[in-house]
Order: C-alpha cells, then structure tokens, then sequence
C-alpha cells in the first residue's frame, strides 16, 4: 500500500472539522501566509481578512512581539506540568488578564478552547452551588440558537440544532430561552435593537417552571456570533441580571467572540455595563495564535472553594494544557500588543464608519436585515427557496476569489475584521462584497 507521507499533496487523511469534506477536496482553498490583515494564497493572492481568521486574530497577522515571544519561550521552557506544579508566566497571564476584566471577576482557570472554557464554567457553577451546601441547584439554562462549543456541555446548553440532533440525549435538566432574532420588528437596526427586551422574562417563567431552588446557572452570548450575529435588544441583558439575582442562579456571559475588544470596549460585560458572574474566553486571548482559554470568576465563587483541608484539591478539574508556557508567553504578548496599540477600545473608534459602510449594503439584492455592533457585522441574505445556505455560500466562494475572506453561516454573512483595519480597508472589504452581491443569484 502506497504511504500517505510520499504523497504530500494527498487531501485524504485530514477529516476537516465543519467543512463540506468532498466538496471542500475537489475545489480546495488554501491559506499559505499571513501577515497584517491580509491572508496569501497557495496561488499567490492577496486575501483581506474580513473575519480574523475566525473571529480570533483581533491585533492581525505575525505580530512581531507575538512571534518572538514564542519563539523564545519554545527555546526556554517549552512544557511545564500544571498540576502541583507551575511556572511564573501562568500567574503573570492571569494577573493581566483579571486586570483588564471586568472589576468584579478576580480569578482565571485556564483552557485550551472556548469549548472547553464553556465546560469548565459550567462544571465550576454545578460544583460552587454544592460546596455552598446548595446543591440541588443542577439545572442549566442555555438559549437558542447559542453557540458554546462543541463538548457536550456547550451542545447541551448551546441552541444550533445541526450541532445537536446527532448527539444523543446530551446533558439533563438542561432548558433553553427563546433566542432574540425579531428581524419583523427590528431589521436593519443600527446596534442593539429596540425591541424584545421583554424576551428575558421567559427566564422567570423558565426559573418558575423548576423552581428556583433546582437551578446553577444561566449561560448566554452577550453577542451572538456563530448563529449569525444576533444583538441583544436594549435592556435584555440588564433583565437577565435581575432575574438571576432574584433567585440566586449565576449568570455566566460566553465572551469567546465578544472578548478582547471585538465590540469597543475589553469586554461585552464591559460595554453593556452588564456583569456577569464567570466570563468564557478564548480566540483573542492569545490572538488566535495558540490555542487557549480562560474562565474568569468572581472572587466569591473563588472563594467558596477554599474552605476545606488545605491539603485537598479544591478543584477537581484541569487539562495537561492548562496554562502551557506556550500559550501564556503568546497571551502576555497579545495583550502588550493590544495595550501598545489601544486594540480594545479601537473598535468603538471605529464603528460609526463600519456601520455606515455595512449599511450601504441595504437595497441590494437578496439582503433582507443588516446588523451591527463595534467591528461585528451580519448580513442576512434571502434564501433560495428549498435551498437554504447556497446562496450565502456562492457569495463566500466568490468573495474569496475576489479577494475577501468572510464567513457565513445558513443565509447570513458574518464579518468581524482584525482590529488593526483601516478605513480604506472597511471600504474594499463592503465594496467587494456589494459587488458580488449584485452578481449572484
Ligand atoms: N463559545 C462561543 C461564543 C464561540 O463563538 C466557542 C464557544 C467555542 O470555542 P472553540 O475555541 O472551542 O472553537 C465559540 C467558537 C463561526 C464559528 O462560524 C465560531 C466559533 C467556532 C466555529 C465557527 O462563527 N466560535
């Protein structure tokens, strides 16, 4: 049998994650280079990235200090176990990182994924509740149309049915809020809408069904991104809050896209003025450089578990990643980057003209709602009717011959550039796709 490795070319072996596999190998897309906002090409073209990679490259490509941070650490110290054992830039990251969170979240658990940032919130709310003696509190109230990852906490509470339906029963005691998108009251809103605040209240209704006394922890986006940027209305997030604290239920916000200045300020929490009691994090963390994630705390849910024998291990969770040197020198790097270069308040700057360019794009064919936030922008398209996805998809294809990477999800296409763009960026980026648009069917 001929060996996979004297055929280098071979597009076989790689079972590629959310990809149309077949369709993907008889027409591939290949990315070789990076640098700035900008993608290459294997055939040599130019490629502006128009969604961070994947929401993640929020300072750009190759960032010197990025690089040469890694490159030193690989040289340095490249493992250190995580369990009875550190090394000082675990401490050092999460010291910066509880610096620039939200006041009230003081601790950081580290992970390698905002999937897996999801699990551990989840686990670290189920596991506060009982320590404080609390623990029928099990139940876990997610959203529709959420998106918190793949493991099968985050598909349990998360709401996109294709990331459920051929997953079993997934987790128990497990209920969901109404999702937000209003597009017959709220279409082409400019920011968060005006109507639908009222829908935080079935939480109420939800927290009543159960009783309160049966329920850990409510998780949603302040954003949502990966559904196709869905906003919340004017005063949900405020409602959310309330009824949580009414009934002692924690309230975690998964900031996996709105985290590290995606939508103006560090945080959503921030922006909202919103404070949740655990943040997920991850993606532009380390600027889409290493994989990593955190979960930031309140110190009291810290706190709770510091209480027994001080031999004991509070918390019996962990990933042999946890905290990689790698990884910490790439998120030290990445927020010296950001603070260097005021990357997380940027895209407050920048928002009034990316929701002007954005919003150009109203009147041409198939658009049927625009929505924006910071540098978060949704494009929802008609569907072919009986084909829904492939007239979004014809436009990513051709967006990227053309030039432009963006991203879409169902009918809806998402953009969320690097912080670093330029104006003259914003136009090629809407300019391109505002042709394309005219283009396809
Ligand atoms: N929570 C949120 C809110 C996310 O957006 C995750 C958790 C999971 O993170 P990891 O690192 O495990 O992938 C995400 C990831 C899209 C898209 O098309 C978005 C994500 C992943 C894949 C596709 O918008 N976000």
């Amino acid at each position: 049998m001929e060996r996979s490795t004297s055929r280098p070319n071979d597009l076989d072996a790689f079972w590629m994650p959310f990809t149309a596999n077949r369709q993907f190998k008889q027409a591939p897309r290949m990315l070789v280079a990076a640098e700035g906002m900008r993608y290459r090409t294997d055939d040599g073209r130019s490629v502006l990235d128009g969604v961070a990679g994947l929401w993640c490259v929020n300072a750009g490509h190759a960032r010197p200090k990025i690089t040469e941070a890694i490159q030193r650490q690989a040289a340095e110290l490249d493992y250190a176990p995580p369990f009875q054992m550190a090394h000082p830039k675990a401490f050092e990251l999460a010291t910066r990182l509880v610096d620039i969170a939200p006041e009230p979240l003081t601790h950081a658990f580290f992970t390698n994924s905002g999937s897996e940032a999801v699990e551990t919130a989840l686990k670290i709310a189920l596991a506060y509740h009982r320590t404080k003696g609390d623990g029928a509190r099990t139940r876990l109230i997610g959203r529709e149309r959420g998106y918190h990852g793949v493991n099968f906490g985050g598909i349990s509470v998360g709401g996109i049915v294709a990331n459920r339906k051929m997953f079993g029963t997934l987790l128990s005691g497990v209920d969901h809020l109404p999702h937000t998108h209003d597009p017959a009251r709220n279409a082409f809103s400019r920011g968060a809408p005006e109507h639908g605040a009222e829908k935080a209240d079935l939480l109420e209704s939800i927290v009543a069904l159960h009783d309160p006394s049966t329920i850990a922890a409510v998780i949603v986006e302040p954003v949502a991104g990966s559904t196709g940027v869905l906003l919340p209305p004017k005063g949900y997030l405020e409602r959310l809050r309330a009824i949580c604290d009414r009934h002692g239920v924690l309230l975690i916000f998964d900031e996996v896209i709105t985290g590290f200045g995606r939508i103006g300020a560090p945080f959503a929490a921030d922006y909202f003025g919103v404070m949740p009691d655990m943040i997920t994090c991850a993606k532009g963390l380390t600027n889409g450089v290493i994989p990593m994630g955190a979960v930031l705390v309140r110190r009291e849910i810290h706190d709770a578990f510091m209480n027994g024998p001080e031999h004991v291990i509070e918390l019996f969770h962990g990933y042999t990643y946890s905290a990689n040197p790698m990884a910490c020198a790439a998120g030290l790097a990445t927020l010296e980057t950001y603070a260097d270069e005021s990357l997380l308040t940027r895209a407050a700057e920048l928002a009034p003209y990316w929701e002007d360019a954005l919003h150009s794009l109203k009147g041409l064919p198939h658009v049927i709602d625009i929505r924006n936030l910071g540098l978060i922008g949704g494009v929802e398209l008609e569907p072919i009717a009986g084909s829904p996805t492939k007239r979004a998809y014809s436009v990513f294809v051709k967006a990227f011959e053309a030039g432009i990477l963006i991203r879409t999800t169902g009918d809806i296409i998402a953009m969320s550039p690097p912080l670093i763009i330029e104006k003259a960026e914003i136009d090629e980026l809407i300019g391109t796709l505002a042709k394309i648009l005219k283009t396809v069917d």
